[in-house]
């Protein structure tokens, strides 16, 4: 398959949206914003001709955990990829579900499937809810969702060594991603998504692409594989920008602004 690279157009006169992945991207993974970053989103916001928006895989709550007071500065929060989302107003909008995609029977007999691998899997932590059901994709972690900061931490470590997490999505990819059309990406520390083919962070361009002159795109996983790939390099997009932690972000997003405003 040929890999794409990101998007990379001119920008435009007009109204720009800087769309963020946060994992990575805004935040260490699973951590709260840092006030430097809060400082940047503010400036970033504070032009008329600028949005700022995210996106990410996370549910609502684990969003707004991350976020913090930066939230309000957000024309849109977009969770689960998009499927789950809050708009300028903060109003709530859940789009649709994996389980009317997929249908208890088939959702079911992914799940046994999960778990028996787990069951099977020899690591050293297995610390509880290693399957979370959320609206619009399944989140599948053979440590637990449930374990510590250490624990996560050391599976990390534990990860880079057995590739357990690619060997886990291998497998299902073989068993799953054909037959049931679904799509298994790793976008964290400890776990992967999975949802419907299509229903990656480019879901959530439908509700923007007519709003904006721009859009630009920050993450951190946009090489082939990663759950940034798809929207980086979709034409829908002005620009997919690969940035390499958040403190790299921020001088991305001052080199972009300097870069709107400098358009004649
Ligand atoms: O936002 C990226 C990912 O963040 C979490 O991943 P993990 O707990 O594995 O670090 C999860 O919420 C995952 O769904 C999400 O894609």
């Amino acid at each position: 398959m040929e890999h794409k690279e990101p998007t990379n157009n001119p920008i435009k006169k007009g109204k720009t949206l800087l769309l963020f992945d946060i994992d990575g991207t805004l935040t260490a993974s699973r951590k709260t914003i840092k006030q430097n970053m809060i400082d940047c989103l503010q400036k970033a916001s504070s032009y008329e001709d600028i949005d700022i928006a995210t996106v990410g895989g996370s549910d609502l709550p684990k969003a707004q955990e991350q976020l913090q007071s930066s939230i309000d500065l957000l024309k849109f929060v977009f969770t689960e990829n998009g499927l789950v989302y809050l708009d300028d107003k903060k109003e709530l909008h859940k789009v649709d579900k994996l389980i009317n995609y997929l249908g208890y029977d088939k959702y079911k007999e992914f799940i046994n499937f999960c778990l028996k691998y787990i069951a099977d899997l020899d690591i050293p932590i297995k610390a509880g809810t290693f399957v979370e059901l959320r609206t619009g994709l399944v989140n599948v972690s053979p440590i637990g969702r449930n374990c510590s900061q250490e624990e996560r931490d050391a599976f990390v470590v534990f990860n880079k060594e057995h590739k357990v997490l690619e060997k886990f999505r291998e497998t299902l990819i073989k068993n799953f991603a054909e037959k049931y059309k679904l799509e298994i990406s790793i976008g964290g520390q400890i776990s992967f998504d999975v949802y419907p083919v299509g229903w990656d962070k480019r879901y959530c361009l439908q509700f923007l692409e007519k709003l904006y002159d721009n859009i630009i795109f920050f993450g951190d996983k946009g090489y082939f594989g990663g759950n940034d790939y798809e929207i980086m390099t979709d034409p829908r997009i002005t620009r997919g920008v690969r940035v390499q932690n958040p403190e790299n972000t921020i001088e991305c997003i001052n080199k972009i602004i300097e870069e709107i405003h400098s358009i004649k």
